[in-house]
């Protein structure tokens, strides 16, 4: 059923008080054995998530696929891999979510389609095909001294080597910013369009609650598909800047939202990779008085994940330039749009090893976690992340499963890495790491599966898991619990306003969120050692949280009188105004 969007101005939609949690469901909870989550597998979770207190969840691809990016690679938008269960079980899901007050967003991957989806298929037949154009097909260009190869234009792909693939059939190049499994769509052609959005509606008329949209800032190319400057004659250059948020990407994001989403309710996320917050207006704006609105309710902004180059490691990081950032977004967004809130997801390594120290886990997840968690937006929460899983140890290269990772390691060593570098790299920032399965107890299998999952298990579920963290009040999941309702049951952790403190401390996060009637105080060390806190402290009001326990090694509880803040401590203050 139809029902015309209500946005008015600036009012409290239930997607800004919502608590949001990410599922990837071939790694939750398997339920018939076969060593693959399932959906059935989320059905029988939602009492956990309930408890927690989630109220949306946004999960990854279920869908037809031929996995060579794991569902990202979508051979039948309106079918259900067999691996995950049956389109009743998606029904079930949603009435089961939607009895127990949690919504359901689901990925909408629209920049691409498997190479096995029928219209691919079509598509590839030939030159005359009605479907030729649908895709993003060219003739090959002649090498020239400048040009080692005879691809259409040199542009990397996003997972690594050619965006282009040759088929020798009808004689020409087509274009896959990911895998070459993945081939882009056309979206000049109006027939696309047309076709993706039934398809959207056809999911929305099912009953759920949105979508998270991938990918979404490549759907426009750069004007003529031109080749990178080469200076270094590169075989492949990283194309982004011809591809990601480019010029002309507007009139399509305006078509999707006005023709796929705005006849329905629902809630919108964006997956922005490539959008500042400077220009992040016409893709999260609140309705304005010229009644003109974003086109997302949210986007995924990429700049705090992406503080190191592509090859860097990440011994350490930034803490200055992470305040910078994420205090730009919480600034050019008020009053005016919505943050949705991430530390992880199914493409990062796990937050406590990329920003913090995995030795003093506890205090690193739960610091991190108060620290995000707490800004002005929507928070969303990996499958793990409320338990502090950690990254995998991999000890060979043939360890890894994802096609980017597995792309990379031929990249690096034709680059002349080594084995070792490659590796140290990968434990570090490997996809891989957050699709490991999900620790549910220490019994075998961590709980997720009674037979050997799909992929290989982190062996620290032993000490590391939903059942141990369930019975200890001191757990990080118990500290996420205390998170949820403290933002739940105040409205001034929803609406009050962002402002940074201590802008200049290389080692303290700490902000204010301030109302009308409410000031909070959030002050984090983010560093491994300790530091002195220059605020006045007794101002601040009350302590309501704070991550010192009495099995936390650096317990420190004159905080307040010495101003010493321990490594990755968490304190939370209120006063009334
Ligand atoms: O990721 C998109 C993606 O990879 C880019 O937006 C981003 O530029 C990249 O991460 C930079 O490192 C989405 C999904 O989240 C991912 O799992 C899929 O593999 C990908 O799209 C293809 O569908
Ligand atoms: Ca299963």
């Amino acid at each position: 059923m139809k029902y015309p969007h209500h946005n008015p101005l600036k009012s409290l939609h239930w997607w800004k008080k919502a608590t949001a949690y990410q599922i990837y469901p071939r790694s939750f909870y398997d339920t018939n054995q076969d060593g693959i989550g399932d959906i059935p597998g989320i059905i029988e979770k939602l009492d956990y998530l309930r408890d927690l207190g989630i109220d949306l969840l946004w999960i990854c691809p279920f869908y037809q696929s031929p996995n060579d990016d794991n569902g990202y690679d979508i051979s039948d938008y309106q079918a259900i891999h067999p691996d995950f269960g049956t389109l009743s079980d998606v029904d079930n899901l949603i009435s089961a979510a939607h009895q127990r007050g949690i919504r359901i967003i689901l990925d909408l991957v629209i920049n691409h389609t498997s190479d096995e989806h029928p219209w691919f298929i079509e598509s590839r037949k030939g030159k005359e095909n009605p479907k030729r154009d649908w895709y993003i097909w060219r003739d090959a260009a002649p090498a020239t001294p400048q040009k080692i190869t005879d691809e259409p234009n040199n542009w990397e792909s996003i997972f690594h080597g050619s965006a282009w693939e040759y088929d020798a059939h009808s004689e020409q190049y087509y274009l896959h910013l990911f895998s070459k499994k993945q081939p882009d769509l056309n979206w000049e052609n109006p027939e696309v369009k047309q076709a993706l959005y039934g398809m959207i509606h056809w999911w929305l008329e099912r009953g759920i609650d949105g979508f998270r949209v991938d990918a979404i800032s490549h759907i426009q190319k750069k004007h003529g598909l031109p080749s990178l400057p080469n200076p270094n004659k590169q075989k492949h250059v990283s194309s982004f800047e011809y591809h990601m948020n480019v010029e002309g990407i507007e009139k399509h994001l305006f078509d999707l939202k006005e023709n796929a989403f705005s006849p329905f309710d629902i809630v919108t996320v964006g997956e922005a990779n490539g959008v500042s917050a400077e220009d992040a207006l016409p893709w999260v704006g609140e309705e304005d008085e010229q009644g003109k609105s974003g086109v997302f309710n949210m986007v995924f902004q990429f700049e705090h994940m992406t503080l190191w180059a592509e090859e860097e490691n990440r011994d350490s990081f930034n803490l200055i330039e992470f305040k910078t950032i994420l205090t730009r977004w919480q600034n050019a967004l008020e009053g005016k749009g919505w943050n949705a809130l991430y530390l992880e997801n199914h493409d990062q390594a796990r937050s406590i090893n990329t920003f913090a120290d995995k030795t003093q886990a506890y205090e690193s997840a739960t610091a991190l976690a108060a620290c995000y968690f707490l800004m002005k937006g929507t928070p969303f929460i990996y499958q793990g992340q409320e338990i502090g899983m950690t990254n995998h140890q991999f000890t060979s290269l043939n360890e890894f499963n994802d096609v980017s990772a597995n792309n990379l390691i031929k990249k690096l060593k034709e680059k002349g890495k080594t084995d070792a570098q490659i590796l140290h790299l990968l434990n570090q920032v490997s996809r891989d790491h957050s699709r490991l399965p999900m620790h549910w107890n220490d019994q075998a299998y961590a709980g997720f599966s009674t037979v050997s999952p799909w992929i290989r298990l982190n062996p620290n579920y032993l000490e590391i898991n939903v059942a141990q963290q369930q019975k200890d009040p001191d757990s990080i999941l118990n500290f996420y619990k205390k998170l949820i309702r403290l933002r739940k049951s105040n409205l001034s952790l929803i609406e009050g306003r962002y402002q940074l403190m201590l802008d200049d401390d290389p080692q303290i996060y700490a902000y204010q969120r301030i109302s009308s009637d409410m000031t909070w105080s959030i002050i984090t060390n983010l560093s491994g050692r300790e530091s002195k806190v220059d605020l006045d402290l007794s101002s601040l009001g009350e302590c309501v949280l704070n991550n010192q326990t009495t099995n936390n090694k650096n317990k420190k509880s004159d905080f307040l009188t010495s101003k010493i803040a321990p490594a990755y401590c968490a304190y939370v203050f209120v006063k009334k105004n």
